[in-house]
């Protein structure tokens, strides 16, 4: 139980924190019940930007942990799942899982929100840990330490459809009013999203990666869902847990692959009916596939959001989008901008070969 003076002080922190975010930009948007607030170049809600204050205060990494970094809606929970399944493959079996008891964010915990869950993991010999926070916000002692990061991230355009359904099913959950999807989508594009601007998240983790190759992994989603199986054999031999060749014959990458699958886990009674925090399970959990986004955008948005991420990647060797839209893009650009079609990214460029 909290004592008297436990309380005090934190009652202190409460108000100073309330007074520092009184001084923030602000924007109230995306349906949300609070606002939104601009810190260091990023949005959050005063929830978020709390743990991520409290985490950069408190959190004191090892350098056995792995994290796992992404922004919303990008592939998470599925790495968290694939990820889980294969440091633990010998602790449990396809039946003890607690993959299949468990949603994927209640098994490996966030950084910025689950501070005490995470010492049981660990205490577990669980090394996993998980943040949506952009690189400039990692605590110190996670680049001290010299852990290793695994990074995952997604095509734009499906990120943004991604965010907008979540945003918009936790809104109607909540009986609050869902914003329309081109309101979003502006905002989206205009970089005021959760823990947004989209690009600048990628790009923090994309520069450290180019100074620190062997400690920061990038995934894209759609390479893992091209070849789950030779992305994970990858992310296991980064991590450290490779699969021998005697489970390579046994067919045991696989068999988490399939353990891990969308319809698998999105079958399963606990996400079917189960929360995380305030949100049903089943939210996290919506298609899974690649280029849904075009039953949502229109070719000009498509178009404007493309151009958008070749502007801000611009020169930065990465590649997020498919090859085919670069091109395009390269064409409707041609003879305005040089620089707008720079961007190319190697996205498992860093993974130990
Ligand atoms: P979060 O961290 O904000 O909860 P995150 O897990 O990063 O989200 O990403 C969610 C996306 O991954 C959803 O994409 P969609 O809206 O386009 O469908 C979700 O469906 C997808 N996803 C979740 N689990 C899997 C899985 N096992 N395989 C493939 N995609 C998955």
């Amino acid at each position: 139980m909290e004592s008297h003076l436990e309380k005090q002080n934190r009652d202190v922190l409460q108000k100073s924190f309330e007074e520092m975010i009184s001084t923030l930009p602000k924007e109230n948007c995306w349906g949300f019940s609070e606002d939104q607030y601009q810190y260091q170049g990023f949005w959050f809600t005063p929830r978020f930007l709390q743990g991520a204050l409290s985490a950069q205060q408190q959190f004191q990494a090892q350098p056995t942990d792995i994290i796992l970094c992404s922004s919303p809606r990008t592939g998470t929970a599925w790495l968290k799942s694939l990820t889980f399944a294969t440091i633990t493959r010998t602790s449990y079996n396809d039946s003890t899982t607690p993959l299949l008891s468990k949603m994927p964010h209640d098994v490996v915990p966030f950084m910025e929100f689950d501070h005490a869950q995470f010492s049981t993991n660990r205490h577990l010999g669980i090394p996993l840990l998980a943040t949506h926070l952009p690189y400039s916000f990692l605590p110190r002692s996670i680049i001290d330490s010299g852990c290793k990061l695994i990074y995952i991230c997604r095509d734009p355009k499906d990120t943004f459809v991604s965010l907008y359904h979540f945003i918009a099913g936790h809104c109607k959950s909540q009986n609050t009013q869902p914003i329309q999807l081109d309101e979003a989508f502006e905002l989206f594009y205009e970089g005021v999203s959760m823990f947004g601007p989209y690009w600048d998240h990628v790009l923090g983790y994309w520069k450290a990666s180019l100074e620190r190759p062997d400690k920061l992994m990038f995934l894209k989603y759609e390479d893992l869902v091209e070849d789950t199986v030779l992305y994970l054999k990858k992310t296991a031999e980064f991590m450290g847990y490779p699969f021998s060749s005697e489970e390579q014959q046994q067919g045991v990458p696989e068999n988490i692959v399939k353990m891990c699958s969308f319809d698998n886990l999105s079958g399963l009674e606990v996400i079917k009916t189960g929360r995380h925090r305030e949100t049903e399970n089943n939210i996290f959990f919506r298609k899974g596939k690649v280029g849904d986004w075009k039953n949502y955008l229109t070719t000009e948005m498509a178009q404007r959001l493309d151009q958008r991420t070749l502007q801000k990647l611009s020169g930065s060797e990465i590649e997020i989008l498919h090859e085919e839209i670069r091109d395009s893009c390269h064409i409707a650009t041609k003879g305005r901008s040089p620089d707008i079609t720079r961007g190319t990214f190697q996205a498992n460029r860093v993974i130990s070969e």
